[in-house]
C-alpha cells in the first residue's frame, strides 16, 4: 500500500521512486526469503547473509553508508526503506539496519583510508558490519563500561565483554567502544574497529531472542588492535555513540512503524472477512474505534519520524538528538499498542504461532528496548526540553 505521506513536501523525488522500487522489489525479490521457515535456527544467519546480498547487488544499501569524505545521510531514505521493509518482514528490516548502524561511526567520524576500506564491501551486501556497545553491567548507562582499551606499542589491547551484539556471530567486524584504563563516566572512551578474526575476538554466546535474530555475546581477551583502528580521536567515542545513536534512533521510529502498518493491513483484512453475532466485525463501532486510533497512531508516528529525518537532511549540523528520540519514543510505543490491538481483533487466531500478528507482536518488542530504551528517551527529550528553558529559548 502507498504511504500515505509521501505526497507531502517532507519528500523528494528521488524518495518517492525509492519508495516505489524498493516496495517492488521486497514484493517480488525477497519474498521467497521472507517468514519463520527461513529464519529459525541454522537458517537464520544464512537468511541475514542472503538478504544483504540481494539487497547490496539492487543497490539498496548505497544510503546506509558515507563512503565519499562530505557526503551525508539521507536519513528520509534511511527510515522510508525500514518502513517499507518492516512491512514485508522484520528480518528484512532488521539485516538493512543493521548495515548503517554497524558501520555508522566509520561513516561519520572514520578517515578516508577507513570509509575507504570497511564501507564498500557493506555498500555492496558482502560483508555485515555490528556495532559493539552495550556490555552486560552498561546498558542504558554507557558511561558505566569496563571494557578497555590499553595503549600497547602502536596499538591498543582490548579487554572486556559486549552484550546484545546484533550481527554478532555473523559480523565481518565490529565498531568496539572501550574506554582508558583508570577513566570513568563519559571520558577516556574511544572507539575501535575490530575484524571478526582478530587473534583474542571471541564470540562468547549466541543469544535466542522472541523474534529471531542474531545477536551474541562477544568477548576480548588481550585482543590487539593497530593504531589505524581507532575510530576519530582517543576520548571522542561517548560523543560518537551518541552522534551515532542520533542518526539511527530515528530509523528505530520508521522500523516500529512498518510493523505497526503491517499490523493495521492485517486488521483491515481481518475485520472485513470475520463474521461475529451474525454481523460483519468491521460493523461495530467498538471494532471502528480501535481501527480509528491504530491509524491515528501510525500517522502521528510518520509524522515525528519524518520531522526528524527531513530536519536531520535539511539541518545537518543543527542537533536532532530530541526529534530523533521523540520519534523513536512515539512510534515504538504505538506500534506496541497498534500490534496489540490487531491480535485482539484476531481473537485466539492472533496468538496462534507464526500467524502475521503473533509474529509482529515479538518482533516489536525489542525496538522499545534497543538503541535506547523508552525510559531512557524520555530522560534525553526531558534533558534537552528544560536545557532550552535554562537557556532562554
Ligand atoms: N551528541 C553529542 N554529544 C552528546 C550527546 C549527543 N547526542 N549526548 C550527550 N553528549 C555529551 C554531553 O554533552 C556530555 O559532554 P561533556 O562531558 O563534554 O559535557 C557527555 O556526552 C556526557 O553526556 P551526559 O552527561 O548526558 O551522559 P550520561 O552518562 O548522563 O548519559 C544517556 C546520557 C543516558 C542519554 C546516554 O547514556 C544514553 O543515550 N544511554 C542509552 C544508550 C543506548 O542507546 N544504548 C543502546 C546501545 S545500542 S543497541
Amino acid at each position: 500500500m502507498q504511504n500515505p505521506l509521501l505526497d507531502l513536501p517532507l519528500f523528494e523525488d528521488s524518495h518517492r521512486k525509492l519508495a516505489a522500487d524498493l516496495e517492488s522489489f521486497a514484493r517480488n525479490d525477497l519474498a521467497d526469503i521472507a517468514g519463520s521457515d527461513c529464519h529459525e535456527g541454522s537458517k537464520l544467519d544464512a537468511t541475514c547473509r542472503e538478504i544483504v546480498a540481494r539487497l547490496g547487488a539492487a543497490g539498496f544499501l548505497t544510503a546506509s553508508c558515507l563512503v565519499k569524505e562530505g557526503d551525508r545521510f539521507d536519513v528520509r531514505r534511511l527510515c522510508l526503506s525500514r518502513e517499507i521493509l518492516a512491512r514485508h518482514d522484520g528480518l528484512f528490516d532488521f539485516a538493512f539496519a543493521m548495515q548503517g548502524l554497524g558501520t555508522g561511526p566509520i561513516s561519520l567520524f572514520g578517515s578516508n583510508a577507513q570509509r575507504q576500506k570497511y564501507l564498500p564491501p557493506v555498500v555492496a551486501g558482502q560483508q555485515l558490519p555490528a556495532f559493539a556497545l552495550s556490555e552486560p553491567g552498561a546498558g542504558s548507562d554507557v558511561g558505566a563500561m569496563t571494557t578497555t582499551a590499553t595503549r600497547d606499542g602502536s596499538g591498543y589491547r582490548l579487554n572486556g565483554a559486549k552484550t546484545w551484539i546484533s550481527n554478532g556471530g555473523i559480523a565481518d567486524q565490529y565498531v568496539v567502544f572501550a574506554r582508558a584504563p583508570g577513566s570513568t563516566g563519559a571520558q577516556g572512551i574511544s572507539a575501535f574497529i575490530v575484524e571478526a578474526d582478530t587473534p583474542g575476538f571471541s564470540i562468547a554466546e549466541r543469544i535466542r531472542v522472541i523474534a529471531p535474530h542474531p545477536l551474541a555475546t562477544i568477548a576480548m581477551d588481550d585482543c590487539l588492535v593497530p593504531e589505524a583502528a581507532l575510530i576519530g580521536a582517543e576520548g571522542q567515542g561517548f560523543a560518537i555513540a551518541m552522534q551515532t545513536l542520533d542518526v539511527f534512533r530515528t530509523t528505530v521510529g520508521a522500523a516500529a512503524l512498518g510493523l505497526g502498518r503491517r499490523a493495521l493491513d492485517e486488521a483491515l483484512g481481518r475485520i472485513h472477512e470475520r463474521q461475529v453475532f451474525g454481523k460483519a466485525l468491521k460493523s461495530f463501532q467498538i471494532t471502528q474505534s480501535k481501527i480509528g486510533e491504530m491509524a491515528l497512531g501510525l500517522d502521528a508516528s510518520a509524522l515525528l519520524v519524518y520531522r526528524a529525518a527531513w530536519k536531520k537532511d535539511m539541518r545537518s549540523s543543527d542537533p536532532i538528538t530530541r526529534e530523533a528520540a521523540m520519534a523513536k519514543l512515539f512510534a515504538t510505543e504505538t506500534a506496541q499498542k497498534v500490534i496489540d490491538e490487531a491480535v485482539q481483533l484476531f481473537g485466539g487466531m492472533g496468538v496462534v504461532s507464526d500467524q502475521p500478528v503473533e509474529v509482529l507482536y515479538r518482533e516489536i518488542r525489542a525496538l522499545r528496548i534497543y538503541e535506547g530504551t523508552s525510559e531512557i528517551q524520555k530522560l534525553v527529550i526531558a534533558k534537552d526540553v528544560m536545557g532550552a528553558y535554562s537557556a532562554g529559548a
